[in-house]
């Protein structure tokens, strides 16, 4: 974040605990006194909490647990991804506001969050329930140089990186249902929705959006997904900062996507498959045809689903929509 604000930030950031002096301040950041006190005021309105102390300067004594785009921007340590981002206390779906701004011409790596979607959505028209302030309701616009028959691999490259954010950074160890499912214990941590915008040799954009559900407790479902659904709070007993987790989930997703650009999808193949929910195991299977079951054995070097039928046939799946 290359902001004034942003500077100061950081600056106050890295000394922790102690002060940073006024003339500190305005002398590295080039702006007058009076000016760093009122930057400071903005901060405390975007919920810091800053000790000014004479004779000493200023320290934040804690962060906010707000999301904005500030509070998002601050610290995070990514190049391309973020670096423009739009925060909105309530939209209809986030999905859709990626759209507009794409085919208005946004930049590759800008990212859409809101606190509530009243729309939120999901594959096949099916409805994302996206609670106020509880979970990371967020689409990333993506300019990718590939062709667009690898765009599926989007999908799956998300998935690894929410599994591996929610190993690491929340303690917990998901699996992956293929395509788009991220799952604990059989229930529905977060979802992925993948929509692409492309001519028949070329990907104008693709709008990853991501569903993850935080802090909700069970009540917060509506019945008819309480059983199928959980959050991170659910499974860990503890709340999560929201800021703290996106900046994680991008920093984390952009390493990743670089990995893909440089590397091709074998890395994220093998990491996928570390992750694969029931895997090795028979599972009922329907696709548009017919209803079989089928072993899953992992996934194909183009992100395809790899199925064992009775037979002991190799199938590949594309698109099916698998019921297990
Ligand atoms: C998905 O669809 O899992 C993709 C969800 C993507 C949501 C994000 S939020 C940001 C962006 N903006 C949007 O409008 N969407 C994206 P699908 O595999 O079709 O799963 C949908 C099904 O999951 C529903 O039919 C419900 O059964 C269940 N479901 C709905 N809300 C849920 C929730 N919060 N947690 C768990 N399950 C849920």
């Amino acid at each position: 974040m290359e902001s004034t604000r942003g500077k100061l930030i950081e600056l106050l950031a890295k000394e922790e605990d102690n002060f940073v002096s006024g003339q500190k301040l305005s002398e590295q950041l080039d702006i007058s006194r009076p000016a760093v006190w009122k930057h400071m005021k903005e901060l405390e309105k975007d919920g810091y909490v800053i000790e000014a102390a004479p004779r000493k300067g200023y320290r934040i004594v804690s962060y906010p647990d707000k999301v904005s785009m500030n509070t998002v921007q601050w610290g995070l340590s990514t190049s391309w991804l973020g670096q423009r981002l739009i925060h909105k206390a309530s939209v209809t779906s986030t999905q859709l506001i990626a759209h507009q701004e794409a085919q208005a011409g946004a930049e590759h790596g800008t990212v859409i969050i809101a606190d509530e979607q009243t729309k939120g959505r999901g594959r096949l028209n099916r409805s994302w329930h996206s609670y106020k302030g509880e979970g990371i309701w967020m689409s990333i616009i993506l300019r990718p140089t590939f062709e667009p028959h690898r765009s599926p691999q989007i999908t799956l490259l998300a998935a690894t990186v929410l599994a591996e954010v929610f190993k690491t950074y929340v303690g917990i160890k998901p699996q992956i249902k293929w395509p788009n499912d991220l799952l604990t214990n059989g229930k529905k941590l977060a979802g992925i929705l993948t929509e692409l915008q492309a001519e028949e040799d070329r990907v104008n954009y693709i709008v990853l959006g991501m569903g993850i559900n935080v802090n909700q407790p069970s009540s917060s479902f509506p019945e008819d997904i309480q059983r199928k659904a959980s959050s991170l709070k659910i499974e860990t007993g503890e709340s999560l900062e929201l800021t703290g987790l996106i900046k994680e989930i991008l920093q984390t997703f952009e390493k990743r996507y670089n990995e893909f650009n440089e590397e091709g999808f074998r890395p994220i193949k093998l990491r996928w498959e570390a992750f694969g929910y029931r895997l090795g195991e028979m599972v009922p299977i329907q696709t548009y045809q017919k209803e079989w079951n089928g072993r899953i054995m992992g996934i194909e070097d183009d992100g395809a689903l790899r199925v064992l039928d009775d037979k002991g046939q190799e199938q590949k799946l594309y698109s099916a929509e698998i019921q297990w």
